[in-house]
């Protein structure tokens, strides 16, 4: 297979390279979620590498999030989305980056005065007009997020700019976002809530609301997003000060 002979062109350190031919492996879809890798000793044998190296590519892919080990079961492709909670990246680079395909269900999408609290949130005077989604954000058919976003009208002039994606939207009119502020709690999803995202009402998930920023200080982005609960691992890298 394309990933056997990958991994047997090996170059500089061998686990370096055997942790990315196993990186595009997973995000091909090669392999897929919950399913099972060979054992480090089968693995070694399969692609003539010492069983050092084998252990120490899947360490690093442990670390990325991608793997999973079980204690006497062995190691398996992570099921739940491994997501960074210190790197700015979309819902669909989330998802790309697992094989899965991105999708947005458009639910609202409109024009409109901005709320105090959209204004608020997006440095704008009152009366201005921003674009707004509410979309339901699936993996395939499986729904994984509901997300209400505001976008100031002068950074996005109409609401037909975004088709799937809203960090492409923004990529393809040379907006590039620079940071954004996050916060996070746990809710429940609500009856409509729950009906939307095909789960029991009163399922925990996590409400993040995110504010965007570009380089010069403008917000571009205002979103509430609802995702699921039991899809998602947020992992950050921690300092001492
Ligand atoms: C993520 C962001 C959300 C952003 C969306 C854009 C979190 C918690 N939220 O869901 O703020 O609007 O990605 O994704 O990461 P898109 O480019 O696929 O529309």
């Amino acid at each position: 297979s394309e990933f056997q002979r990958q991994a047997e062109t090996r170059r500089a350190p061998a686990y370096q390279h055997l942790r990315r031919t196993l990186q595009h492996a997973i995000e091909n879809g090669e392999f897929t979620p919950g399913q099972a890798l060979p054992g480090e000793r089968e693995l070694g044998k399969l692609l003539a590498l010492s069983r050092v190296t084998v252990r120490k590519a899947l360490a690093g892919l442990v670390a990325d999030g991608l793997l999973v080990q079980r204690h006497g079961a062995g190691t398996f492709v992570a099921e739940r989305i491994v997501k960074s909670f210190s790197k700015l990246t979309s819902f669909t680079d989330d998802l790309r980056a697992r094989g899965l395909d991105p999708k947005s269900v458009f639910l609202e999408r409109g024009v409109g005065e901005v709320t105090p609290e959209e204004a608020m949130a997006l440095n704008l005077s009152p009366g201005s007009q921003v674009v707004r989604y509410y979309r339901l954000r699936t993996a395939g058919d499986q729904p994984l997020a509901l997300e209400r976003t505001a976008v100031p009208q002068s950074v996005l002039a109409d609401p037909a700019m975004v088709g799937n994606s809203l960090y492409e939207a923004f990529a393809a009119c040379g907006i590039r976002p620079a940071r954004a502020l996050q916060r996070l709690r746990a809710i429940a999803f609500d009856a409509e809530q729950a009906r939307l995202m095909q789960l029991p009402e009163g399922s925990p998930g996590l409400f993040i609301e995110r504010r965007t920023f570009l380089d010069d200080g403008r917000v571009v982005e205002f979103t509430r997003s609802f995702y699921r609960g039991d899809a998602y691992d947020f992992v950050a890298e921690l300092h001492t000060e």
